[in-house]
């Protein structure tokens, strides 16, 4: 099992990695770098141990960095609970707007505005159905999956046994949406809400109080609101006071619900949590500032800063707090039950063509053997289509 994987989402691909490690902890990457604002090279970078990792970040950071310098590619990183495949992004994911992680499945809109979903499969949520594009966002939920399409429809898939693939036929246009356990919630335009699916707490009962709303998020049990003053509300399963919202939380911008606790972002950048706290899900790290996105899992509660920084606490039974170490800034996070997904800068490029931790006269061997051809292996570090001296360069740029 992986502890992590990681797919580039760049333009071009790299070929897997086959010697001298297990298929399932093999991954390659592809970046898109800029040299003073002009996109010169598109490069791939193979994985290696951590520890190898490390240090060619330090060593590209001083010795490559005006060469290297990651700037548009970006790559889904899961980590977690990987029992169904959750984490083990698709090799073929491509560029993504928008991620989400379900139970044990997840989630990304393609920035052709389609859906890609990979992980637990039983209800057939892991398959979006074909032909579908224009999609805005997606929300995997405990074992279904929805998708907003640009036009303000919804689309479905996965378990209906709840009715939870089953919006109401006057729904109207949404613009926002979220997944329960077992139900959906959509923010529709005019700032109401709609929720289908499973009822047995009231989590689909919504309340007339909510105000205008401005985002909602949905738990295993229950459904939470955002109102455009900045007052949280939740219903449905109480059970943890999951929806025992905290009586001073105001002046919140942003909402996350996990399975059986909440999150908030307030305006001031701080992080309100309530709830379950089993495993210290609850337990917001002092001085944790200058948050712009939070997500919540079951065990776990992941949090964004403004620096592109991921902070997570909770439970790491299996490894769902435990990023990569040399994670680029990350513009997104999603939580599942126990794995996380982010949306991450794609880490600095690399000329360690034979994966021995250096860049030196084994990797120039390389290079030089198919010097003229299209490349092969990543080989092509300038992405121009051949190997040749713009390759060299950047090659010697990292010795
Ligand atoms: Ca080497
Ligand atoms: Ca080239």
């Amino acid at each position: 099992m992986p502890r992590f994987s990681r797919r580039a989402t760049g333009s071009s691909f790299c070929a897997e990695e086959t010697s001298n490690s297990a298929p399932q902890r093999s991954e390659t990457r592809s970046i898109s770098g800029l040299n003073r604002g002009t996109l010169v090279h598109n490069v791939c970078v193979k994985h290696r141990p951590l520890a190898q990792r490390i240090a060619f970040a330090t060593i590209a950071a001083v010795a490559g960095a005006a060469v290297c310098a990651p700037a548009q590619s970006v790559e889904v990183v899961a980590f977690g609970w990987n029992s169904f495949g959750q984490v083990d992004v698709p090799a073929s994911l491509g560029a993504v707007r928008a991620i989400s992680a379900g139970y044990a499945h997840s989630a990304a809109v393609k920035l052709d505005g389609s859906v890609a979903c990979w992980g637990y499969n039983a209800a057939g949520q892991s398959i979006a159905p074909a032909g579908l594009y224009e999609v805005t966002s997606v929300a995997a939920g405990g074992f279904h999956s929805v998708a907003l399409r640009s036009n303000g429809t919804l689309v479905c898939w996965g378990s209906n046994g709840q009715g939870q693939c089953a919006p109401p036929k006057n729904i109207g246009t949404v613009q926002a949406i979220a997944t329960g356990g077992y139900h959906t919630m959509a923010l529709k335009n005019g700032a109401t809400v709609a929720c289908f699916g499973h009822n047995s707490q009231g989590q689909c009962t919504v309340p007339t109080t909510l105000g205008q709303v401005t985002a909602v998020a949905a738990g295993w049990h229950h459904s939470v609101s955002l109102n455009a003053v900045g007052i949280v509300k939740a219903w449905g399963s109480n059970t943890y006071g999951q929806c025992s919202v905290p009586v001073n939380l105001s002046g919140v911008v942003s909402v996350a619900s996990g399975s059986w606790h909440g999150a908030a972002i307030r305006s001031s950048g701080t992080v309100d949590c309530w709830g379950l706290n089993d495993f210290g899900q609850c337990n917001v790290p002092p001085n944790l500032l200058g948050v712009t996105a939070v997500a919540a899992g079951a065990y776990h509660t992941v949090a964004l800063r403004l620096d592109g920084s991921v902070h997570c606490w909770g439970s790491n039974a299996h490894d769902q707090c435990y990023p990569p170490s040399d994670l680029g800034a990350v513009t997104a996070v999603a939580a599942g039950n126990e794995h996380t997904l982010v949306i991450a800068q794609a880490p600095p490029c690399d000329a360690d063509f034979d994966n021995d931790g250096a860049v030196n006269g084994a990797d120039l061997a390389v290079l030089l053997s198919q010097w003229g051809s299209a490349g092969t292996e990543c080989v092509d570090l300038s992405g121009n289509g051949a190997v040749g001296g713009e390759d060299l360069a950047i090659l010697l740029s990292q010795w």
